[in-house]
């Protein structure tokens, strides 16, 4: 159970009408709740939801599955499958969910235990000849679940069924997130914030990057969040150039800077920022010019974003302001050879999931949230800085929902001077 306080029923049945919407009325969607994960022997990595299936029912259990029968002339058909209750099994984990409990939450009208769900979506096959389910494709290696288990079960069995994603169709609708779901990353912003601030009060050198990490982690349980949106980033020194940095076990030196890329999970959703601090208190020269620059970049692009670009344009254009502040500093000879010392993407979609789903080619919609995180690497000198914000697109533009957690230099020193 997520100890945020949970969204209205209509968020999901408004979400699920809208998929529905989307479908001619031959179709058959399955959606599975997240599988739990083995960690070792018995034990079990930390659960959490599955984006799209928390999406359409507000369901945070496993071994869940929903069904969605489109029709457009009649009624659309939704059932909820829950594994029926085993007062065995409370007795370890808690009280486990009531099917008038899923109804509530869901707005789901029909709620059938889990040992129906074959049973049922045999018969509803019937007339129907496409089934739709969400993979992962992101990564092809990933584990197999429940959800590709059946499947394979489900191809055996009905050898003419086609298969085909769901994916693009529920991206559609995460694309542009609905006011609850922009108050959650409001939310933890503001927790990401309470803890960067105390960050920057109680950095010195010496200190090691894991007890940055757990004066982070701190302030996200302590607030609220159930976990942290992804690992925390901390990295001291030359540790910056290295993108997905998590061992966080080196000391902080004095002189080095230290990177935090971070964000605590409230209600499901996560901002997603990165700050970079002087250990010490005070930028070096040096420093101060190779933040600064990033700093620029960064104002540069969100001062360029416009409601109707898509990723595929502002990649490009990154590249161009990248170039040509780089350049004009003297890091690159030529504004061509950005990448070499800045070797991301500038952004990515966030929301359910910290890097969200959506073609590049889409228009930024309004409700549409993206980071904006430039970076400049030079290993050798042991910098790496790169300044991550959080934008939504309005109506009328852009809102920078992160605009409260300080990116100025002369911010940052004079709050870790009035520390000390
Ligand atoms: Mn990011």
């Amino acid at each position: 159970m997520l100890r945020t306080p949970p969204f209205p029923s209509r968020f999901f049945t408004e979400n699920r009408r809208e998929l529905s919407a989307s479908f001619d009325a031959d179709a058959v969607i399955l959606l599975q709740s997240a599988d739990s994960m083995v960690r070792n022997s018995d034990m079990e990595h930390p659960w959490r939801q599955d984006s799209s299936f928390f999406y359409l029912t507000g369901i945070d259990e496993p071994g869940c599955s929903l069904l969605i029968l489109p029709n457009k002339a009649g009624t659309t058909e939704e059932i909820l499958f829950i594994p029926s209750v085993d007062p065995e099994k409370e007795k370890w984990n808690g009280k486990m969910l009531t099917r008038d409990d899923a109804k509530l939450a869901s707005g789901i009208e029909k709620v059938q235990y889990s040992e129906t769900l074959m049973m049922t979506l045999f018969r509803s096959q019937k007339w129907r000849d496409v089934l739709y389910v969400e993979l992962n494709d992101f990564f092809p290696d990933q584990p197999l679940t429940r959800q590709h288990r059946i499947l394979g079960d489900i191809s055996r069995r009905l050898p003419g069924l086609q298969i085909r994603k769901l994916d693009p169709h529920t991206a559609r609708l995460r694309h542009r997130k609905k006011p609850e779901e922009v108050a959650n990353i409001r939310t933890s912003l503001h927790i990401i914030n309470d803890a960067l601030s105390a960050v920057m009060r109680k950095l010195k050198p010496g200190m090691m990057e894991y007890q940055v990490e757990a004066e982070i982690v701190y302030h996200y349980l302590n607030n609220g969040c159930n976990r942290v949106g992804f690992e925390a980033i901390v990295a001291g020194g030359e540790n910056a150039a290295i993108l997905h940095y998590v061992t966080n076990h080196a000391r902080l030196n004095d002189g080095d800077m230290v990177l935090i890329d971070t964000g605590g999970e409230y209600g499901m959703y996560s901002g997603d920022i990165t700050r970079v601090y002087p250990v010490n208190g005070r930028f070096t020269p040096r420093q101060r010019q190779c933040y600064q620059a990033v700093l620029d970049v960064n104002q540069a692009f969100i001062e360029a974003l416009s409601p109707g670009d898509s990723w595929k344009q502002l990649y490009e254009k990154a590249g161009e302001i990248i170039g040509e502040i780089y350049h004009r500093a003297g890091f690159i000879d030529d504004p061509r050879n950005h990448l070499a010392v800045s070797y991301h993407r500038i952004g990515h979609y966030l929301g359910l999931d910290v890097h969200d789903v959506g073609r590049l080619d889409w228009p930024m919609a309004p409700g549409t949230i993206i980071t904006v995180e430039p970076g400049l690497y030079l290993p050798d000198e042991k910098i790496g800085v790169r300044i991550e914000d959080n934008i939504l697109f309005t109506e009328q533009g852009i809102e920078i929902l992160s605009r409260d957690i300080p990116k100025e230099i002369e911010e940052i020193e004079s709050m870790m001077a009035a520390a000390s």
